[in-house]
């Protein structure tokens, strides 16, 4: 019993969830539960496409609820900033209490265009805010945006313009996450199982 007990305290610390795309903030498992942006401060922007873009990350609890919002801003908006705009997807929903399964996530196809300020040039923090089973975790994007920004692969596919490679890599860059995630969890796996002797 405190095996188990060890062991999932062990797995809950374990990564919490990540954004592969837009890059993001620094990560950090432990200040991710820190708002907001897993106190990581302002970082490089990228560009970020005002319509068709996407937010991707992996999850690594069973089930959480997510919410992506943005803030216009060229400094880094404070923590009450944020939450107040939540960006438009599959043709104009608020992506706020957006269930997430393990594995990896996709927001959907972003629209900002009619997010205000939101123009050619501007510059913008996204914030992904996840609840889970180990409470409220942070994590944030600073991006440019750009109607020439590349459109991620995954948002163009569901707009009905992707193709097949656009996807096949999509899935290789999953591959390679799980599978070094997969290390980790075999580390746990391996402790478990000595406790477990114990
Ligand atoms: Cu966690």
């Amino acid at each position: 019993m405190q095996a188990l007990a060890l062991l999932l305290a062990a797995s809950s610390a374990f990564a919490h969830f990540t954004i592969s795309s837009p890059k993001s903030r620094k990560f950090d498992e432990d200040t991710e539960n820190l708002g907001p942006c897993g106190n990581q401060v302002l970082g490089a922007r990228s560009q970020f496409p005002i319509t068709g873009g996407s937010i991707k990350g992996d999850l690594f609890h069973p089930t959480a609820t997510a919410n992506f919002s943005i803030v216009i801003s060229n400094t880094d908006p404070t923590a009450s900033q944020f939450g107040k705009v939540f960006v438009p997807i599959d043709g104009g929903k608020e992506a706020t209490n957006v269930a997430l399964k393990q594995g990896s996530f996709d927001s959907g196809s972003i629209d900002l265009s009619k997010v205000s300020g939101a123009v050619e040039g501007a510059n913008a923090t996204l914030q992904v805010v996840v609840t889970t089973t180990d409470g409220i975790l942070y994590q944030c994007m600073d991006v440019t945006l750009s109607k020439d920004a590349a459109v991620a692969p995954a948002a163009s596919s569901a707009a009905g313009t992707g193709n097949a490679a656009a996807a096949s890599a999509t899935g290789a860059t999953t591959t390679t996450k799980s599978s070094a995630m997969g290390k980790g969890l075999g580390l746990l796996i391996a402790v478990a199982s000595m406790l477990f002797v114990m």
